[in-house]
C-alpha cells in the first residue's frame, strides 16, 4: 500500500461501508484496479468503471476476475507468477509430509501430555517411501513440486491438458486413469469453470483406500462433499488441504475428521513472498501508466494485443 500511495491516488474499496455508492462515486475517475483474492472483479464492476485500463491482481490465480469481460473492453489483467512458485511448492511438500506422516496429530499428542502418559505415538500406516505422486497441473508450481519430489526419490507422473515436451514424467490425458495408477495426488490447478469439481467421487474412488489427496490449487477443483464422504467411508486414506470451496468457511464435517490436515490458505503467506507479490502488483501498475506496458499480463489479455 505504501508503494501504491507513493505513485497513485488510492481509493480503498475494501473499507467502503456502502460498496455500490463507493463504485458510483468513482465511476468516471478510476483508471486501475489493484485486486486481491478476496475482491471479485466481476462484469458488473468492470461495466461500472468505464475508465479502467488495467486490473493488477495480487496472486497467480485470477479466477475471481472476469477476464472475458475485461478482454472485451480492452482492459489488461496482470497476475503475480513466478515470485511465489518456490514458497507454494515448499508448502505443498510440507502439507504432503504432514498428511502422510501425521505430523500435526503427533504434535498434538505430545502437547496433550500423551507421550508421557501413553507412550510413543503410533507408527503411521502411510509413508512416502512406497508412494507415487500424480501432479494435477504440472505448471510453474507443479514443476517446482516435482523437482522436490525427485530429490526425495518419489516417482512423479502428471495430468495436464497438454503433455510437456521438457519432462520425462508420464503424462495422463485422463485424470481418473492417473488416479487409478497412483496412490497420491497433488492438485495445483487454477480455479474457474474449466476445472470445477475435476476431482470428483469417481476420481477419489479410483485413488483407492490407500489414497492421499493434497490440494494447494483451488477449493473449487475438488468436489468437497464427495471428498468428505470419501474420508468418512475410507474410500481414500487422508487429505491435506490449503484451499476450500467457500473460504474462509471450512465445513464442520472436515474439521471433525482426524484424517484431514487443514491449513488456512497459507501457501504463499510469508512476509518475503507476499512482499514480492505486492511489489509485482505495484510494478505492473507503474509500468502500465508510465510506458503502456504490463509486466505480467495473463494469457486471456495478452500484450501486445
Ligand atoms: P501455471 O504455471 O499456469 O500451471 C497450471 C497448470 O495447470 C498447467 O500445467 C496447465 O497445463 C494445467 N491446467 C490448466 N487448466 C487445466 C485443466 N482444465 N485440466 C488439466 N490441467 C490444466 O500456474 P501456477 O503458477 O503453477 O499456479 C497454479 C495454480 O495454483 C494457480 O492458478 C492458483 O489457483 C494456485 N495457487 C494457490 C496458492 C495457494 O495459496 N494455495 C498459491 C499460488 C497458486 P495445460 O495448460 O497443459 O492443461
Ligand atoms: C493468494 C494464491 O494470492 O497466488 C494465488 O493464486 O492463491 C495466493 O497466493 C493469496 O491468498 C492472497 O490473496
Amino acid at each position: 500500500m505504501a508503494a501504491l500511495e507513493a505513485s497513485f491516488t488510492i481509493h480503498r474499496g475494501y473499507e467502503a461501508a456502502d460498496p455500490d455508492a463507493f463504485v458510483a462515486s468513482l465511476a468516471g475517475r478510476v483508471r486501475g484496479i489493484a485486486a486481491g483474492l478476496q475482491t471479485p472483479v466481476d462484469r458488473a464492476l468492470i461495466e461500472h468503471l468505464p475508465k479502467v485500463e488495467i486490473i493488477a491482481s495480487f496472486g497467480v490465480g485470477y479466477d475471481p476476475i472476469d477476464v472475458k469481460a475485461a478482454a472485451e473492453r480492452g482492459i489488461v489483467v496482470t497476475n503475480t507468477p513466478d515470485v511465489l512458485t518456490e514458497e507454494v511448492a515448499d508448502t505443498g511438500i510440507g502439507l504432503l509430509l504432514m498428511t502422510v506422516r501425521e505430523f500435526s496429530a503427533s504434535e498434538r499428542y505430545l502437547r496433550e501430555g500423551r507421550w508421557v502418559k501413553e507412550g510413543p505415538y503410533r507408527l503411521t500406516p502411510a509413508t512416502l517411501r512406497n508412494r507415487t505422486v500424480g501432479i494435477v497441473g504440472l505448471g510453474r508450481i507443479g514443476m517446482a513440486i516435482a523437482r522436490r519430489l525427485e530429490a526425495m526419490l518419489v516417482p512423479v507422473v502428471y495430468h495436464n491438458r497438454n503433455p510437456r515436451s521438457d519432462v520425462k514424467y508420464r503424462h495422463y490425458p485422463d485424470l481418473k486413469q492417473m488416479a487409478a495408477d497412483v496412490d497420491t495426488i497433488i492438485v495445483v490447478l487454477p480455479g474457474g469453470a474449466a476445472t470445477r469439481n475435476a476431482v470428483d467421487a469417481e476420481v477419489l474412488k479410483a485413488l483407492g483406500p490407500n489414497g492421499i489427496l493434497i490440494n494447494i490449487g483451488r477449493g473449487s477443483v475438488v468436489d468437497e462433499p464427495a471428498l468428505i464422504e470419501a474420508l468418512q467411508k475410507g474410500t481414500i486414506l487422508a487429505t491435506g488441504l490449503d484451499v476450500f470451496a467457500k473460504e474462509p468457511q471450512v465445513p464442520a464435517e472436515l474439521l471433525a475428521l482426524p484424517n484431514a490436515v487443514l491449513l488456512p490458505h497459507v501457501a504463499s503467506a510469508s512476509l518475503y513472498t507476499r512482499d514480492a507479490m505486492g511489489q509485482l502488483v505495484v510494478d505492473n501498475l507503474k509500468s502500465w501508466f508510465a510506458d503502456g506496458k504490463p509486466i505480467t499480463p495473463v494469457a486471456e489479455t495478452p500484450w501486445p494485443r
